[in-house]
């Protein structure tokens, strides 16, 4: 308190002795259409000075950065002879007002989505996005049709009972695909579980795949996950962890080592909008804001939280606004658009690489798939609903359409590919399959580097339990 108090009079001091005095700051303005961290759109409108209710906006706008511990930098802009009468608050001056209002509980409107392709494939605009190659075009379609493949062969394997679970990315392989493509492979990436597409643009195998999912001796996991909890240390990608939120704050915290160690790389994270329900998002988004942490936060809003609706999610227009309540830059984007996808997350590592800042980006798309094959996602939701989004806002299906417009994609090609992909796929599951399993020691240990008393008094009861029921265990487990 006294601390507090001392502070307070030196900066009143301060204050005083620099009223008016003239010093200047700009908001970092780089052509782009994500949202300012520190002005909100509605105080954006109005910019006229000589209106006495805008004297909160412009001196939100002359209101550079204060960091955490650091001394309060009061810098104002030239005010056209005129004094604002203000707050010298901790963290930055705020003006003051005679008249009472309350900020709307929602803008005027809502934010724009971002968009490069029109729902035909064809582009909205000539200017706008960044244009890719051919071999990256054909890359990303490539791996988009692998994912889809991979979805379906994975899944029917599920129901077929070789698998006991399984979770779906159909409608997100563009935010999958696109996102990955626009990253640097030193990129760290803590993933939801919805986004096997990074790890595979990476290079992790269908091999690998298939051996997390069978839990069998080269799964990484030691087989003590349940299916598509794929990691890869290879990769840069940290194992898909089930309690929804958690890599949030972690993925704020690789990032704020990444800065320490003037990494030129940045951290990735992906969640769903049911994420974002969970303290660890703000907690997440607050350090990563105030920390000055290189992450780009991916929040895929898929509408759907198992069968819980975004209506019944937020009253806020979706997850873009909630960025700049933390003071970070934000942006809303097509997912369901590849090319715009890829180029949010290009600029959006870039601005968090090279300015040391965290990024918020919403991809909008839809969650076509059920939740994951322990849901039914028709007793909740209509089917018309679910194949308008499979057949008419089809992410593979428009971006095929522009590929093949360029000349780089034929209908052989598509033929050959999922018949290629299917056929590995297939071959891949009979490897896992038949892969022992790794031996019931493993399940002790990695965790102490010496076992712990109650460690050891449960592996030898699990060994009891094992003896005393041998015909109830499963005979390709090594004991
Ligand atoms: C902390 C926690 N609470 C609840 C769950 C159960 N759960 C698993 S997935 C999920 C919904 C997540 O929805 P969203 O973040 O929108 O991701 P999506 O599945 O749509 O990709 C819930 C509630 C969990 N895994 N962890
Ligand atoms: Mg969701």
């Amino acid at each position: 308190m006294a601390i507090r108090f001392a502070r307070s009079k030196s900066i009143t001091h301060y204050v005083n002795k620099n009223l008016g005095f003239h010093g200047s700051c700009s908001l970092d303005s780089k052509k782009c259409s994500f949202m300012s961290s520190t002005i909100p759109p509605a105080m954006k409108r109005k910019t006229s000075l000589s209106d006495p209710d805008n004297l909160v906006a412009s001196a939100a706008r002359r209101f550079q950065s204060v960091k955490a511990g650091g001394r309060a930098d009061y810098q104002l802009a030239p005010d056209n002879d005129r004094e604002i009468q203000g707050l010298d608050f901790p963290g930055g001056r705020v003006a003051f007002t005679p008249k009472l209002r309350f900020l709307p509980e929602s803008p005027e409107e809502r934010v724009p989505c971002y968009r490069v392709l029109d729902d035909d494939g064809e582009p909205i605009s000539s200017h706008g996005f960044e244009e890719v190659s051919e071999e990256v075009a054909v890359k990303m379609y490539s791996k988009m049709v692998t994912l889809q493949v991979m979805d379906t062969v994975f899944y029917e394997a599920q129901r077929q009972g070789r698998i006991s679970f399984y979770v779906t990315s159909t409608g997100e392989e563009a935010i999958n695909i696109a996102s990955a493509a626009a990253l640097h492979d030193d990129d760290i990436v803590l993933p939801q579980y919805r986004e096997p597409g990074v790890l595979l643009w990476r290079g992790f195998t269908l091999q690998e795949f298939a051996n997390q999912n069978f839990g069998n001796k080269a799964d990484y996991g030691k087989g003590r996950q349940m299916p598509i909890h794929y990691g890869s240390r290879n990769h840069n990608y940290f194992t898909v962890s089930s309690p929804i939120a958690t890599q949030i704050p972690q993925a704020a915290g690789v990032a704020y080592s990444l800065k320490m160690d003037k990494n030129n790389a940045c951290v990735v994270t992906y969640f769903g909008d049911g994420g974002t329900s969970e303290g660890d998002f703000h907690a997440g988004l607050n350090f990563a804001a105030v920390m000055e942490a290189p992450v780009v936060f991916i929040c895929r809003n898929n509408g759907w939280a198992i069968s819980t609706p975004i209506e019944d999610q937020f009253r806020s227009d979706g997850v873009v606004v909630k960025g700049q309540a933390y003071g970070i830059r934000s942006t809303r984007v097509d997912g369901n658009d590849v090319l715009a996808v890829y180029n949010t997350i290009r600029v959006a590592r870039e601005m968090a690489v090279t300015e040391h800042r965290p990024i918020l980006v919403e991809a909008l798309a839809y969650r076509v798939g059920h939740h994951s094959t322990s849901d039914d996602s028709t007793k909740y939701r209509p089917v018309d609903e679910i194949e308008h989004w499979k057949m008419v806002r089809n992410p593979v299906t428009r971006f095929r359409k522009w590929v093949e417009r360029n000349g780089w994609w034929s209908e052989t090609k598509e033929f050959e590919l999922r018949k290629n992909v299917r056929n590995q796929l297939v071959q891949a599951i009979q490897v896992a399959e038949k892969t022992e399993k790794p031996p019931i020691t493993d399940l002790f240990t990695d965790v102490y580097e010496s076992p712990s008393s109650n460690l050891t008094e449960q592996e030898a009861s699990l060994r009891e339990t094992i003896k005393r029921h041998s015909q109830d265990y499963p005979s390709d487990v090594p004991i």
